[in-house]
């Protein structure tokens, strides 16, 4: 050893011994990684550039991809926003943490990766859409939307009250954000950061400085948007999300939102009035028609994603200027993906590619290697997982997906899944779309609508679009046989064992199935002097009997009179072809009674139905039963509300033509019960 390294040795062995004093006095410093999570809600991959996209750009998504990894086959277990939400957060499918369908209430007492991180010392923060219904539990530090949230204004639940906001939700949410990480965030500690936007759920309504983005372009019709859904189940044709039929005026911004302050409200009509304006002159019909409003409804979609990207960009920019990017994985995903005008139709729910696949985009300086791409088989069921073992807690038995992180250091592990499990709940609800689960591989999948024991196959590498099942073909015998063992051994690993299960049904109420008719008093939940208009929902008739009727005087031989719900659950007392007619609509099922005498076009006439305990439906016309039949009772609160002169949205019979009632509609009553022949004939007698 030469001299001159002797000496600095010397010299450097009391600094050393400093050292150490020092940080046995203080905790080390905590280098594991932080993690931002960004979140939102129904944007599909094919709307992000990274992943290809023929109708937008994403520019700071896009950056996120080139410096990290994408996955190209992410996908749901179960294709809608609070499903999705619970999966994340505990790790296990939807039948084990409770969360099947929106109408659930999360279990917040459960075991989750933020209360788990948090217990080991990363502080957890949660800001924008919980959807979850109960507080949020495992976090530091949470501000939340209440239920959906609206697009302007939204008022935002924290634990010590509501905090109410004026602006553009989106960009509040990211303010919301940088806040925690400038102001709130613990510097000891690494931090988990739930970022999670509304945007871009359904009604589309973009922040002010978007409302013209697109309006000189005219943005690319997918394939298969006038698709009608030949070659597979009745379910494709059953559902209720058809750009053509099924957007509202308010979804298409025809209509002047509400709960927006003066100035918002002048810059909104500023933007739509003249767009709206040229759409009424033109009368538009038809196919032209169906263009104009996928257009609408495509734009709107795509604006709401350009403020979500533009927030990330400020996000980014902050943890650049903060010296914090080389220690934060930053993470994109969204809870599903979407129809965007795919198969004729907006909204998510299937298993079909377009709405089971979500985006995930991962940037972790100095573990992934920059633009890389991942196509193994992963879930949102991996991302308690994967967070876990980020922050080195041991990852719990009980929690049913994988860590990514092999995969982020471009490990393939030779025993990464080769299917995929899914399962979707919510019918009756929303959009109509029957429960069904399924199995996918890379190159087939397979699926099964229980409740109508239909089957459909999809060769993927031959027909990615899914536009022909090929169930129950020859050629395809094997595979299918293969799926149908796949499909057994996935329930089983996951422990869905009563798949066909059906959702709880409401109780019959015995003492309410005896009790005397009791009238709804109508002039609370609906408003008389707007047919046609928005009604509430709060009247429940399910698992009741009950009696509906009007006096009227028809001016044709078709119209609703009262209907409530549509085509899942629902009743509809109307006129067709001349004749009254009383239908109940359970699950799907449709069970009704028609009159054989035909009813005079403009004459006064009494029509009731009745709907018993027994199930038994009974048409009344002045006051005399002219039809009976079985039916049912209702097995749950319809989703569409209560229509008089006509049923909007779903349908709850499959009527031949308009519902829209011509004529004149009074002493329009609802009870609980079967009415006696008394009530009935002072009614009918007036
Ligand atoms: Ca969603
Ligand atoms: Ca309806």
């Amino acid at each position: 050893m030469s001299m001159l390294r002797f000496f600095r040795m010397k010299l450097c062995l009391p600094a050393l011994a400093f050292l150490l004093t020092i940080s046995a006095a203080l905790p080390a410093a905590d280098k594991r990684p932080n993690i931002l999570f960004i979140f939102t809600d129904d944007h599909a991959p094919h709307a992000i550039g990274a992943y290809g996209s023929k109708i937008n750009k994403t520019p700071n998504m896009d950056k996120l991809a080139r410096d990290g990894m994408i996955f190209h086959n992410s996908f749901c277990t179960n294709s809608i926003c609070g499903p999705s939400r619970a999966v994340i957060l505990t790790g296990k499918h939807s039948h084990l943490n409770g969360f099947m369908t929106n109408g659930n209430t999360f279990d917040g007492s459960q075991q989750t990766f933020p209360k788990l991180m948090r217990k080991a010392g990363y502080q957890t923060a949660m800001v924008g859409k919980w959807h979850l219904k109960t507080e949020p539990t495992g976090f530091d530090f949470w501000e939340v939307l209440i239920g959906q949230g609206p697009y302007y204004n939204p008022p935002m639940r924290t634990p010590t009250g509501t905090r109410k906001y004026t602006g553009y939700t989106t960009s509040i949410i990211t303010d919301i954000a940088l806040d925690f990480l400038k102001n709130k965030r613990d510097k000891e500690k690494p931090f988990v950061l739930m970022y999670q936007h509304k945007a871009p759920h359904r009604n589309w309504a973009p922040g002010p400085g978007y409302l013209n983005m697109y309006d000189d372009v005219t943005i690319p019709e997918p394939a298969t948007l006038f698709d009608k859904w030949e070659n597979r189940t009745s379910a494709a044709k059953t559902q209720t999300m058809t750009i053509e039929r099924h957007l509202s005026t308010n979804d298409l911004k025809l209509n002047t939102p509400r709960g927006l302050t003066k100035e918002q409200l002048a810059t909104w009509n500023a933007a739509y009035g003249p767009k709206n304006e040229a759409f009424r002159k033109a009368k538009l019909e038809g196919k032209e028609l169906v263009r104009w409003k996928y257009q609408r409804y495509i734009k709107d979609y795509l604006r709401c994603i350009a403020a979500v990207d533009d927030g990330i960009g400020q996000i980014l920019k902050y943890l650049d200027d903060e010296n914090l990017a080389g220690n934060t994985i930053v993470i994109y995903s969204s809870d599903q993906g979407f129809y965007l005008g795919d198969h004729g139709w907006f909204d998510k729910r299937w298993m079909y590619e377009e709405s089971l696949r979500m985006p995930l985009i991962v940037r972790w300086p100095g573990v992934i290697k920059p633009g890389s791409t991942n196509h193994h088989l992963v879930q949102n069921l991996d991302y308690a997982e994967t967070f876990l073992e980020v922050a080195g807690v041991a990852i719990p038995e009980d929690m049913q997906g994988r860590s990514l992180v092999p995969l982020f250091k471009g490990e393939s592990p030779a025993d990464w899944r080769n299917s995929i499990y899914y399962h979707y709940l919510e019918f009756p609800g929303a959009h109509s779309v029957r429960r069904h689960y399924g199995v996918r591989t890379r190159t087939h999948k397979l699926i099964r609508y229980y409740n109508i024991d239909e089957w459909e196959l999809f060769d993927l590498s031959k027909d990615p679009d899914e536009l022909m099942s090929v169930h129950g073909k020859e050629d395809y015998a094997t595979v299918q046989k293969e799926l149908e063992g796949e499909l057994a051994r996935l329930q089983k690993l996951y422990a869905d064992n009563e798949p066909e299960k059906s959702v709880k049904k409401k109780k019959n109420n015995s003492k309410a199935l005896k009790r005397k008719a009791r009238q709804v008093k109508l002039e609370k939940v609906l408003h008389l002097e707007k047919p046609g208009g928005p009604l509430p929902k709060n009247l429940d008739p399910s698992a009741k009997p009950l009696t509906v009727g009007a006096w009227c005087t028809p001016e044709s031989g078709d119209g609703v009179l009262i209907a409530q719900g549509g085509a899942s659950t629902g009743y509809s007392l109307y006129i067709a072809g001349g004749k009254a007619r009383f239908a109940v609509r359970s699950e799907g099922t449709l069970k009704e009674v028609a009159g054989d005498a035909k009813i005079e076009i403009g004459k006064r006439v009494h029509i009731a139905g009745t709907l018993a305990a027994t199930g038994k439906l009974t048409l009344l016309v002045n006051g005399s039963a002219v039809a009976q039949g079985p039916g049912h009772l209702l097995p749950g609160k319809p989703f569409d509300g209560l229509n008089v002169g006509n049923d909007a949205e779903s349908l709850v019979a499959d009527y031949p033509a308009s519902t829209k009632f011509k004529g004149s509609l009074e002493d329009i009553r609802i009870y609980w019960g079967v009415l006696d022949s008394r009530g009935l004939k002072a009614w009918s007698a007036k």
